[in-house]
């Protein structure tokens, strides 16, 4: 089985300029910005630009030189935010894959959540 992607997905709109979003940060190859609906004062999407559905996807498939830029774009939007551990008190990182993982965005985003007691979750 191979992984399929729809760039009619919204967040392939955002990196094509066909919606608004509130960027944070943006790299050579990934894009961050906020969550429409933020569940913690900080709650920032990080994107690839290029098409990967999910995390695996990505891991399989993306360049070497897209996973340092998504890796290090992720650790520089904590820092930004003060949730990194040299900036603030932590965050947590969540990505959803696919039907169980409840994902509503089928293009791979990890969730950067922070500024307040998260709480203990592991489900
Ligand atoms: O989460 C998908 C997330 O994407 C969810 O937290 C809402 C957010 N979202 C949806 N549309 C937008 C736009 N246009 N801008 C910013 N954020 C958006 P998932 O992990 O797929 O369930």
């Amino acid at each position: 089985m191979s992984y399929t992607y729809d760039d009619q997905n919204i967040f392939a709109k955002i990196l094509r300029g066909e919606i608004p979003n509130t960027t944070v940060l943006e790299t050579e190859h990934s894009l961050a910005f906020r969550d429409l609906y933020p569940q913690a004062p900080t709650h920032v999407l990080v994107i690839p630009k290029g098409a990967y559905v999910s995390y695996d996807h990505f891991a399989e498939e993306a360049s070497a030189a897209e996973i340092v830029d998504y890796t290090r774009a992720i650790a520089e939007v904590c820092r930004l935010e003060g949730v990194s551990l040299t900036t603030g008190d932590g965050f947590r990182m969540i990505s959803n894959a696919g039907a169980d993982g409840v994902q509503e965005v089928p293009h791979l985003h990890i969730h950067i959540l922070g500024g307040r007691h998260l709480g203990r979750m592991l489900a």
